[in-house]
């Protein structure tokens, strides 16, 4: 029996390309060359403590937070992989306070590429799936010059996003805006290999996803609709729930895109300034992106998340995020306020 063909990365966006005209030949390099990155992180996350990339990195980013010798690679090897292709005019980043405009020595393209190098970071010492999220918009028309005001555009204009976790495997995830696929990177052959494709999640779970130790700063929707949760068989909910909570989004949301639940970073009262924990441009509008190809839904409690118009670079937001039917309830339970 003939063994089943194994499609690459590049043959699926070449093929893509002739069926839907949404990856034109930039969009191609740009995504082959964040895949590439993301097979050379995927190398350094896995040799670990004997690559000497585990722990701190003595310095903190425009967050405050402190950065891992891994966030600072992984942020690295993303920038010097993409400014010289010319298919971008400029890069935005978690670990970086201003953007990256593509140094004059290199061409420019017509895309803004927007990342989280390593997201999970706190679980990069222990051992548990980490991720890189990305980013895709076009540069507006007609503007001369690269600015932090041409990456504020919703999320609802993305081109392209998609995430690379790793894990077990270390698989890379992809939306054009026609559905999602999933692609394994076969360690033999150094490549990406589609693994799945028309992803969809379920539009009911029994499954979520929240960090429970922040409970009492929770907002009452959120409360009301985890302790109806927990209640289970005799609560109003009439099921039982499990609960996961990894600490990455990236293998959270993995695990929601392979066999649905919810997933939620709301706003709570530790900063009662800061509308949630998560960031919009580069973590929760290709999420939201994703999940909602797949036939979810992604809100901040009130408003879709690819329809926030976003006022500044590291902006934050409350994400609730998975199954439909699940996000839709919260989302409710907010407006009941
Ligand atoms: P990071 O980008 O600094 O790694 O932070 C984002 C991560 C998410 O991946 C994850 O869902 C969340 O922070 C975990 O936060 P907490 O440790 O508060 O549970
Ligand atoms: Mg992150």
């Amino acid at each position: 029996m003939t063994p089943p063909k194994k499609i690459s990365l590049t043959r699926y966006l070449v093929e893509q390309q002739r069926i839907d005209g949404l990856i034109p030949g930039q969009l191609r390099l740009l995504l082959e060359v964040v895949a590439r990155a993301c097979k050379s992180i995927s190398h350094a996350v896995n040799k670990g403590a004997l690559g000497n990339v585990l722990g701190s990195a003595q310095s903190e980013n425009v967050q405050g937070e402190v950065q891992k010798k891994l966030d600072i690679i992984a942020n690295e090897v993303l920038i010097e992989a993409n400014e010289w292709g010319g298919h971008l005019a400029g890069m935005a980043s978690e670990e970086m306070d201003a953007i990256y405009v593509v140094p004059n020595r290199y061409p420019k393209g017509e895309y803004l590429l927007l990342f989280d190098p390593l997201d999970g970071s706190s679980n990069i010492d222990v051992n548990v799936s980490i991720g890189t999220i990305f980013s895709v918009l076009h540069m507006p028309e007609d503007d001369r010059g690269v600015d932090e005001g041409d990456f504020l555009q919703p999320g609802s204009r993305q081109v392209a996003a998609g995430y690379c976790v790793y894990g077990p495997q270390t698989t890379l995830v992809l939306t054009v805006g026609d559905g999602v696929a999933m692609f394994t990177l076969d360690r033999e052959q150094g490549s990406f290999v589609l693994t799945q494709e028309n992803v969809r999640i379920p539009a009911d779970t029994q499954e979520f996803a929240i960090n429970m130790s922040n409970m009492r700063h929770w907002a009452p929707p959120v409360r009301r609709y985890i302790d109806e949760c927990l209640q289970g068989k005799d609560g109003p909910r009439g099921k039982d729930f499990n609960m996961r909570w990894i600490a990455s989004m990236v293998a959270d949301v993995h695990r929601i895109l392979t066999r649905g639940g919810i997933f939620m970073y709301p706003w709570d009262q530790r900063e009662p300034n800061k509308p949630g924990k998560l960031r919009l441009m580069y973590e929760a509008n290709p999420m939201a992106w994703l999940i909602e190809q797949a036939g979810g839904a992604a809100t901040n409690g009130k408003e879709r998340i690819l329809d926030l118009q976003p006022t500044k670079l590291h902006e934050r937001v409350s994400v609730i995020l998975g199954s439909k039917n699940e996000v839709e309830r919260v989302t409710s339970y907010h407006s009941e306020l």
